[in-house]
């Protein structure tokens, strides 16, 4: 048997054993495991673990290992939506947790952002966002108490964006940096993927019809569930 043979016959049995029996995230065997389980070399092990993550199958986290690849990914535009709405689109059913509700003084950016003085109140909302009950995005966001009264009264709440139009304050536009970065050990807890894992992240400060700043947010989405589509024309030379 030749060794491309060899290599082809492990790759077609992982795949297999993903389809199967595997779930999103979990970790392939170690390369040892694989060498022993099927009698092949380390070389062979590691060709056939290539091809698959070339494939998208698995991915790779250096120092931790390699995982299986979630199917499926959300593609957002840069029209102005919020996630409630962007689950929707996809007839998914949004979902929240709330991890932290309460008016906090304004630190030095988020006054900033939000054209503040530092020190006035601002309601700071933390959630995990779900589609279908499966975890999205981590997001924390600030708001001036003036447009989230229903929120610092301790009222849970479904949508933001619905709490900011009800006071007059609907959201129209944003500023946007979008990062890339990798979760640590308790954003990974809370998203349900391995620790390290890789998140797009989304600084955003939000403006309503009257260009007054009525939030800025920060939301963390899983690199294996989001990706941004972005539409560029050519400047013309005047
Ligand atoms: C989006 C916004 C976030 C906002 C949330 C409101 C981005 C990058 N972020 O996730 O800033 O707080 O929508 O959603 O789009 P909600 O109305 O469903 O609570």
């Amino acid at each position: 048997m030749t060794q491309e043979t060899k290599y082809e016959t492990l790759r077609r049995a992982l795949v297999e054993i993903i389809d199967s029996r595997m779930a999103p995230h979990d970790p392939l065997p170690s390369e040892r495991e694989l060498m022993q389980q099927y009698g092949v070399s380390r070389m062979t092990v590691r060709q056939a673990v290539e091809g698959l993550v070339r494939d998208g199958r698995v991915y790779r986290i250096q120092g931790s290992g390699t995982f299986v690849t979630e199917r499926g990914k959300i593609t957002k535009s840069l029209t102005f939506s919020s996630f409630t709405e962007d689950i929707r689109a996809r007839r998914m059913t949004p979902g929240s947790k709330l991890l932290l509700l309460e008016v906090q003084p304004a630190e030095i950016d988020v006054a900033r952002d939000l054209f503040l003085e530092p020190g006035s109140p601002v309601v700071h909302v933390r959630r995990l966002r779900t589609a279908d009950s499966e975890p999205m995005c981590l997001e924390n966001a600030w708001v001036p108490e003036e447009f989230a009264a229903a929120l610092a009264r301790g009222r849970d709440v479904d949508s933001l964006y619905d709490v900011l139009e009800a006071a007059g304050a609907a959201p129209e536009h944003a500023d946007q940096i979008i990062s890339a970065t990798v979760v640590n050990r308790e954003q990974a807890e809370l998203l349900g993927v391995p620790n390290n894992f890789p998140a797009l992240r989304v600084s955003r400060v939000t403006h309503d019809a009257r260009g007054r700043a009525v939030e800025r947010a920060i939301s963390l989405y899983r690199a294996d569930r989001y990706d941004y589509r972005v539409s560029i024309a050519r400047s013309r030379k005047k």
